[in-house]
């Protein structure tokens, strides 16, 4: 049987519940329950989804102006969007998940790791912010924080180093690991959920150093886009993705 094209099979018009045989996709047979045609296609492919931005474009001034915010969620993040999502297409890639997708970066063409890297990276991003800032990180995640770092303010200074230490484009972060904390940077569009990034685990905060995301407010000095990005940092957010 020759493969089902993503047309050709929309179009089957599969109605009520029903099992459905479908020969050539992923290289074997797959059987499902048709329930409707946008379930079907999300078997035969993972897409990247840009969330929403969780307050307007001017909301994080003054540590990041608008116009910033606009352009960095319209052009550069719906960028990223589009182009993992082309690549996804065009080469035919299978995996299901975010997670699956990263814990194959290494085996990724660059086009398809540098936008998927971008696409998860900004998402996590705009969620990472608030408008108000919440006080301080507090119980559990506090407690973390001063048992691996000492205390905030140690913290806040090895992160802000490596976000103002990170060479050229890229993103610093910190994660969980086997349930310590820890601070690191990664080049480009890499992060911590990919099987060869240079620091692993799961990730709690990131900043975006790449220019584009200071350059008309902060020009060259990024280390004060770092100090007023601490202004602006969702610390319940980060709570729960500690769980
Ligand atoms: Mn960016």
């Amino acid at each position: 049987m020759e493969p089902l094209k993503r047309r050709k099979f929309i179009g089957l018009g599969l109605g009520a519940a029903g099992v459905v045989t479908l020969g050539g996709i992923a290289g074997s047979p797959l059987s499902v329950f048709a329930a409707s045609s946008s379930e079907i296609e999300n078997l035969r492919e993972f897409v990247f989804k840009q969330d929403p931005l969780p307050y307007k474009y001017a909301a994080l001034e003054p540590s990041i102006d608008a116009m910033t915010m606009e352009i960095h969620y319209t052009k550069h993040h719906a960028t990223y969007i589009k182009n993992v999502n082309e690549a996804i297409k065009a080469e035919n890639l299978t995996y299901k998940t975010e997670a699956e997708f990263f814990a194959n970066a290494s085996k990724l063409s660059p086009k398809a790791r540098n936008n998927a890297g971008g696409a998860w990276n900004h998402n996590f991003f705009w969620a990472s912010m608030q408008p108000t800032p919440s006080s301080m990180p507090k119980g559990k995640l506090k407690a973390a924080i001063d048992k691996s770092f000492g205390s905030f303010d140690a913290f806040k200074e090895e992160f802000s180093k490596a976000a103002a230490g990170q060479f050229g484009s890229g993103w610093a972060w910190l994660v969980l690991d086997n349930g310590a904390l820890k601070i690191g940077g990664t080049p480009n569009q890499d992060n911590p959920l990919m099987d060869d990034a240079k620091v692993k685990g799961k990730p709690l905060l990131g900043i975006d150093v790449w220019e584009h995301a200071y350059y008309l407010k902060y020009q060259n000095k990024r280390p004060d886009y770092v100090t007023a990005w601490w202004n602006i940092v969702n610390w319940d957010q980060v709570a729960k993705r500690m769980g």
